[in-house]
């Protein structure tokens, strides 16, 4: 059986955080870690995080003193988890938009799925899935997709889901060996980073990315990310583009 970790950035998650779904799911399986990174919170958050620690062997802490943002928590996430021999690594956002119990689904398509290195959530909306995103950041998000291919050069669907499993192959180290010069779109400069790396051995990154279309993604109130991320984010993508 295959050993997963996961990442999970939480910054002021302190009246968010459902603590007991994470230890329960925790408890229930075998294979799977968490590394929760305190992102320099000003709340009770690495607390919570100690507490959780403290229940369970498959909770592991790292402290990160002042708050770096979403990029820099994940990547320091991954530094520590990739110590240890794990055979896919992945990150989740703390406000369980997408369930636990997608997991282990990412983690057996690429057990079963040797071709493929990268899982990523993907919220469509369709009959018998129950996607629920506020509409503005929906159709919003539909725009930012379409920009983000157009730098990718992908028919990629949705990049910007919290819920990403990757396989801990050496491409992985290349792709987490620096921090990333993005602060918001991060998971758009994962992709264009393992593209080079796959464009260097001759490889299409498309045939190595699998969006997994979720069955459920609620929107989770108490985002931290407002208009003016959107713009930053724009000008990280022009980065993206250029660099
Ligand atoms: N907004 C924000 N989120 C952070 C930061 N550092 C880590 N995170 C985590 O990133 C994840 C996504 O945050 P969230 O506010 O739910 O963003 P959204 O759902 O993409 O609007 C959560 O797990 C946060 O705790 C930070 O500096 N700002
Ligand atoms: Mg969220």
């Amino acid at each position: 059986m295959s050993i997963t970790a996961i990442v999970v950035p939480c910054y002021n998650e302190g009246s968010r955080l459902r603590d007991s779904d994470f230890l329960e799911f925790l408890s229930g399986r075998q294979g799977i870690d968490m590394y929760f990174v305190n992102d320099g919170s000003r709340d009770n958050t690495l607390q919570l995080l100690n507490d959780m620690a403290a229940k369970s062997q498959h909770a592991h802490v790292v402290d990160l003193k002042t708050n770096r943002g979403k990029a820099f928590a994940v990547y320091s996430g991954f530094k520590v988890a990739m110590k240890s021999d794990y055979d896919h690594i992945g990150f989740w956002d703390a406000d369980l938009a997408t369930d636990l119990r997608t997991i282990p689904e990412f983690s057996e398509f690429l057990d079963v799925h040797a071709e493929f290195d990268i899982v990523t959530g993907c919220r469509v909306q369709r009959l018998g899935a129950d996607i629920k995103r506020h509409v503005s950041r929906h159709y919003l998000g539909r725009v930012f997709a379409t920009l983000i291919s157009m730098v990718l050069d992908l028919p990629v669907y949705d990049t910007q889901c919290g819920a990403k499993l990757f396989r801990n192959n050496t491409d992985l180290a290349s792709v987490f060996a620096n921090p990333f010069k993005t602060k918001w779109v991060f998971d758009v400069e994962i992709l264009s980073r393992y593209k080079k790396i796959r464009a260097g051995r001759g490889e299409d990154i498309a045939n190595a990315v699998y969006e997994f279309p979720l069955d459920q993604w609620h929107d989770v109130d108490g985002s931290k990310v407002g208009f003016l991320d959107g713009i930053l984010a724009l000008a990280d993508l022009l980065k993206i583009k250029l660099g």
